[in-house]
């Protein structure tokens, strides 16, 4: 009679571990997955995206740029997005010598510069009026 109330726990403390073991794969999976989306996110830079086969661009100035070293796709339409908050410093005054763009930026708001398709291989340097803060895109 004993013996079969041990057997039967024994039974019951398998269940158990084999449901937790069960649910730390699930959960396991779930953070696994999680996990490798943001870093796909990142490695990508956060600073780029795709909208509608448009390539967009998003970076801060203020006192430099952020980030400053972006990766991009060649031969893709790219519209580089620009953000200023209070920028009241050299970094609003923005130069791409490549492409013959001087832009005055506003000291709080979103400015667009449209960049042609680009070929694998060119880095488009972008430079405050002063030469002193700068950002580079890497077409690859
Ligand atoms: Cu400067």
């Amino acid at each position: 009679m004993s013996k079969t109330t041990i057997s039967f726990s024994r039974t019951s403390l398998n269940k158990t571990i084999i449901i937790s073991v069960g649910i730390l794969l699930v959960v396991g999976f779930i953070w696994f997955f999680a996990t490798s989306s943001s870093q796909t996110t990142a490695a990508t830079g956060d600073a780029v995206t795709m909208v509608n086969g448009i390539q967009i661009i998003q970076i801060t100035a203020r006192g430099g740029y952020k980030p400053n070293n972006i990766n991009a796709k060649s031969n893709v339409p790219t519209s580089l997005w620009i953000q200023t908050t209070n920028t009241f410093d050299c970094s609003a005054s923005v130069t791409i010598p490549k492409l013959n763009v001087r832009e005055n930026l506003p000291n709080t708001g979103n400015t667009e510069i449209k960049i042609p398709e680009q070929a694998s291989g060119t880095t488009l340097t972008g430079v405050c009026s002063m030469g002193m803060y700068s950002f580079k895109i890497n077409f690859n």
